[in-house]
């Protein structure tokens, strides 16, 4: 069966040459955005971890990569219901991009509900704030303290200390 070129091919052959054009109009209207988020989606949180021998009670301990480092230090005593202060420092080229750090206090393998703070950023660059903990139904004393940088990328850094008893 012979096929011919009929009025009908050409009107399709052009509808979707002229889709085609549009599409490639948009995509290349939009690849920026496109791009970006992209990007955006591919930054991963970095995360550090302090030595575990290291207890930020009144002594500062510090995590850091090429780009970010975190010093954590927490008040001369932590004890369960009574506030302490809480400091960070950032240094390194990512520090400027910080954008908020907030500090959560955990145990392993036991919910000790939501401990988390915000800290604020001081006219010296530190950021601080106040913390306070729960009682500890198994009497434990050993707390996971997670400061997350809200950077670009953004920084996760596990530190760990032991409350005084
Ligand atoms: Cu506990």
């Amino acid at each position: 069966m012979e096929h011919k070129i009929t009025k009908n091919d050409l009107l399709i052959f052009s509808a979707t040459a002229a889709i085609l054009f549009v599409l490639g109009i948009l995509s290349s209207m939009y690849y920026p955005h496109l791009s970006d988020w992209l990007q955006h989606r591919s930054e991963q949180t970095v995360i550090l971890n302090a030595d575990r021998a290291c207890n930020p009670i009144n002594k500062t301990c510090t995590i850091s990569d090429s780009e970010l480092a975190i010093a954590l230090k927490l008040g001369d005593s932590v004890q369960p219901l009574a506030a302490f202060p809480v400091l960070v420092s950032l240094a390194g080229t990512t520090a400027a991009k910080a954008k908020a750090v907030t500090v959560y206090f955990t145990m392993a393998d036991m919910d000790m509900g939501f401990n988390r703070f915000d800290l604020g950023q001081q006219a010296d660059g530190t950021w601080r704030g106040q913390a306070i903990l729960p009682v500890c139904t198994a009497g434990r004393r050993d707390w996971r303290a997670t400061v997350k940088v809200a950077s670009d990328p953004p920084y996760t850094g596990e530190f760990y200390l032991l409350a005084n008893p």
